[in-house]
């Protein structure tokens, strides 16, 4: 029997569930997946079933726990290889995802995550650029140290986690990348759990769809 479950989102649009859902999949977590599809703003059912109101939401032998972030700090005190080795790595990376947390706002707003949407071009304001450039700035540098292909080294942790729906939003909106980022995306995307993610959000009801964030977009 399930030790719990994970409240999500749309899988074709929910890239904060996205973060939590490859967590607990990394850490080996068995939970049951309550699927919950997005109203494109406030959704009554998310706000039913989660104490914040957001997904994803993980429910977890007797524990509670909101926030893509806090999932991912809950999943690696189970499995500690999640984070890096190393104290020095380990806060390297830690800074690494607080930053996808709380930052890249352009980047979040004009190019949101939507699996299969024609996007190839669309979004690329400066400021939308100038996240991109942090980005593979911070990719560049903790590869570097991990030693790739993933962020956390040979497998992935959290920070992977937290740039995951980077990764698919570059697939989409397809901007200038250097040649390492492009390495890194490839590597991401043909992880079995980025796959199985995919896969899912391929079989989602039309039902679900929220016309806007599956517009072509000139
Ligand atoms: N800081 C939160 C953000 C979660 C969030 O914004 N989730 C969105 C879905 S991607 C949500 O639940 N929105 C409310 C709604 O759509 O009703 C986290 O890291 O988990």
């Amino acid at each position: 029997m399930a030790q719990g479950r994970i409240y999500l989102g749309t899988k074709r649009y929910s890239s904060w569930s996205l973060r939590g859902w490859l967590a607990v999949k990394l850490a080996g977590l068995d939970v049951e997946e309550v699927m919950i599809a997005l109203a494109g703003g406030s959704t009554p059912a998310v706000k039913a079933a989660s104490p914040s109101g957001f997904v994803p939401y993980l429910e977890h032998d007797g524990n509670r726990i909101w926030d893509s972030l806090a999932i991912g700090e809950y999943c690696a005190e189970l499995v500690p290889s999640l984070w890096p080795a190393s104290r020095e790595d380990r806060a390297h990376a830690r800074a690494v995802a607080a930053e996808m947390h709380s930052g890249f706002r352009e980047l979040r707003i004009n190019m949101p995550m939507s699996l299969f949407r024609q996007g190839k071009g669309a979004g690329r304001t400066e400021a939308v650029l100038a996240d991109i450039a942090r980005i593979e700035s911070v990719w560049g540098e903790t590869l570097t140290r991990s030693g790739g292909p993933y962020l956390n080294g040979a497998v992935p942790g959290v920070a992977d986690a937290m740039y995951a729906p980077v990764v698919f939003r570059f697939m989409t909106y397809a901007p200038e990348l250097r040649l390492s980022s492009q390495h890194y995306c490839e590597a991401m995307l043909s992880h079995p759990l980025m796959r199985a993610w995919q896969a899912a959000a391929a079989l989602e009801p039309e039902s679900w769809y929220i016309p806007s964030m599956e517009s072509a977009i000139p």
